[in-house]
Formats: structure tokens, sequence, C-alpha cells
């Protein structure tokens, strides 16, 4: 077994978080034009999510302040890859996005991480295409990713297998996917999302468990493992998905917290953008 053991996974002490701008309602990038984004709302809802991260499990919360000029910049996950003790910066797809490394590295500095960046030029690596799962990386090809990008992270994780697995319908590998506990992964339900899993699983030594939600968006999760709470899953509200909602319930070991995010997701913002979730096992 790797350098983490499984019976760890998904335990955290810090996350980091980034507020909204106004320039996100106009200049963030998106994958589907015209939806307008109400920011007070966008606001209300990430607000909801920082304060369930801070007061209701309890982590210590590194608040990045908005900037304006970083329109994306609340989508911390793209810019960073932590694992155990170890934050490797990526090199976002996007070259507009590269300019919001700046203050995540710091953050990163600060909790005393040991922080890799990938300087070759010829690399993208979004953190929407990484799923780690405790046991290994799964990496998504896709517009903003590409193969020396999940070189450079296995070779910065040496300890785990990384394997790459083509997505072409979405944005980013966790656009349709995540994990919801140390062995369950949660997918949707479209012909894209089903074949993506049937890549992992064949490329896989391990027999995971599978959770199949209705709706893609929805399969993209938060799972935790909180001290004296156990699994906890932040999930996708009954406003945003009904029916996928009732899949979630069918989890009777898990602490299930609904979260809405309607408005982030019209810039193909989903829970675990907005977060970079760190396990720190010393005290700062
Ligand atoms: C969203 C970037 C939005 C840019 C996340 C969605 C699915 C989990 N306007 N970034 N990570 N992508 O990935």
């Amino acid at each position: 077994m790797a350098a983490q053991t499984v019976s760890s996974f998904g335990r955290c002490t810090h996350a980091i978080v980034r507020a909204i701008p106004e320039s996100l309602c106009q200049q963030a990038l998106r994958t589907e034009k015209g939806k307008e984004v109400d920011l007070a709302r966008a606001r209300r809802e990430h607000e909801l999510y920082v304060g369930v991260l801070k007061n209701k499990l309890g982590l210590s919360v590194i608040e990045l302040p908005e900037d304006e000029s970083l329109p994306d910049a609340p989508f911390v996950e793209d810019i960073a890859v932590v694992c155990e003790e170890t934050a490797l910066i990526t090199r976002p797809g996007a070259p507009s996005r590269r300019k919001e490394i700046g203050g995540v590295k710091k953050a990163l500095q600060d909790l005393q991480l040991n922080v890799v960046e990938m300087t070759d030029e010829s690399a993208t690596l979004d953190g929407g295409d990484v799923l780690f799962t405790g046991r290994e990386f799964f990496v998504g090809l896709s517009k903003r990713t590409n193969q020396r990008g999940a070189e450079i992270l296995a070779d910065t994780f040496k300890d785990y297998a990384v394997s790459t697995v083509p997505v072409c319908d979405y944005l980013h590998l966790k656009s349709f996917c995540s994990m919801a506990g140390p062995n369950l992964i949660v997918i949707g339900s479209s012909e894209a999302a089903q074949k993506a899993l049937k890549t992992m699983q064949q490329m896989s030594d391990h027999r995971y468990d599978k959770l199949t939600v209705p709706d893609d968006a929805a399969a993209n999760c938060v799972y935790l493992n909180i001290p004296n709470k156990g699994h906890v899953l932040l999930h996708r509200g009954p406003e945003d998905f009904p029916e996928s909602v009732k899949v979630f319930e069918k989890l009777k070991e898990h602490m299930l917290i609904p979260i809405g995010n309607i408005e982030l997701a019209k810039v193909d913002g989903c829970l675990t953008c907005c977060s970079l979730l760190i396990n720190k096992k010393t005290d700062l």
C-alpha cells in the first residue's frame, strides 16, 4: 500500500477557497454561452459552501480575496493538486488562468507543503481533470490537460499509479465523476460518463464500488472523512438535481450536506472546483 493508507482517505484539516469577483459574471470562461450569472446568488451559494467547510465541519479555511482581474479564480481546484504533504502547482490549459497561480502558491507555501511547480511549457493540467481515489490517480486528457501534464503529475506523486482517460464531451474528467468514499466512485449516467468509467475500471487493479446518478453534473461531489462525524458528502441540492438527490439519500452511512450551486454551474463551476483540500499531519 502506498504512503497514505486508504483508511485516511478524505481526511482534511485545511481548505483553500477564493472569493467571487464581480468580473466572473461577464468574463469567466464557459462552455455554454448566454446564461446570465446572478452575482449575489452566486456569492450566497459560495458562502454557504465555505460556511459548511468552516463551521459545520471545523476545517481551517484560508479564504483568498477576490481579484477582479482573475474572473475564474474561485475555481482553485484547477490550480493545484495536493496529496499528503506535496502540492503540485498546475499549468492550467487556459492561458488566462495562469495568473491565478501566485495567490494559491503562496497559500500552499504558508501551509508548509512541499510545493512543486510545473515549469515545462509543453505541459498543461487542470486540477478538475485529476481524480485521486486514495489508491491511484486518474487524469483526464481534455482540451485543458495533456499527456505531458499527466506525466509530470506521475513524476511528482511517485507512490501512486497514474492512468489517463480521454475526455471529449466535457470540460474536465470530474465534470461527471468524483469520489463519495474510500472505495466509491460517483458517476453520471450519460454515455460519455459510462465510457470513461469503463476505461478507469479496465486500467485499475482494484475494484471500486460505484454510485450512478441520473445527472452527470451531480456526480461531482466533495467527500470528506471528519473525526467524530465520519463519512461526509457535500452534494448538489434538490433545487439543482432532485432525481440525483434521491440516489444520494440511499447512502445510509454518510452525513449528507446538500449545497446549491446553480449560479457557478453556469460558468462550469462545480462543488470540487471551489476548494483545495489539505490534510496537515502536524500543527502549523
Ligand atoms: C471549473 C472552471 C470553470 C471556469 C472545474 C469543472 C469540473 C471538476 N470558468 N473548474 N474544476 N471544472 O471539474
